[in-house]
């Protein structure tokens, strides 16, 4: 008999960041998918300057709405959909008010593709503490 513990696409540098660095391919106009952070050992609160750093690649960022899913199911917006916005990928770095939400436990980047012809994938994410 034993036990252990295991995490994924989980890493830690300075016990500050929390990254996961798995792509995850976001459908066409499609269901909204999701990439998990789990964060442990961060006792209390989140801080109310969360920052989310956000790398996806799509040659039509417009088609996307990010948002950050709390441990507990909260939705905090990030960026909406918009149709003009033609540029390609959302590398940007989101400041998120999360201090009423529970630190530890599995935080969720929720991305969804809203326009048909263009699709991307999650290249990466991260959450600093
Ligand atoms: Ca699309
Ligand atoms: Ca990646």
């Amino acid at each position: 008999a034993g036990s252990a513990t295991f995490g994924w696409g989980v890493s830690t540098a300075g016990g500050n960041v929390f990254t996961n660095t798995t792509d995850v391919q976001v459908p066409d106009a499609g269901a909204a998918v999701y990439s998990p952070i789990k964060v442990v050992g961060r006792a209390g609160n989140a801080p109310s300057t969360l920052a989310v750093g956000v790398n996806i690649v799509h040659p039509y960022r417009g088609d996307l709405v990010v948002d950050l899913v709390a441990p507990d199911g909260s939705l905090y917006h990030l960026k909406k959909s918009n149709g003009f916005d033609s540029a390609p990928n959302v590398v940007a770095t989101y400041t998120v008010n999360a201090s009423g939400e529970t630190a530890s436990g599995t935080w969720k980047l929720k991305v969804q593709d809203a326009y048909h012809l263009d699709s991307g994938h999650i290249n990466s994410w991260k959450l600093t503490f």
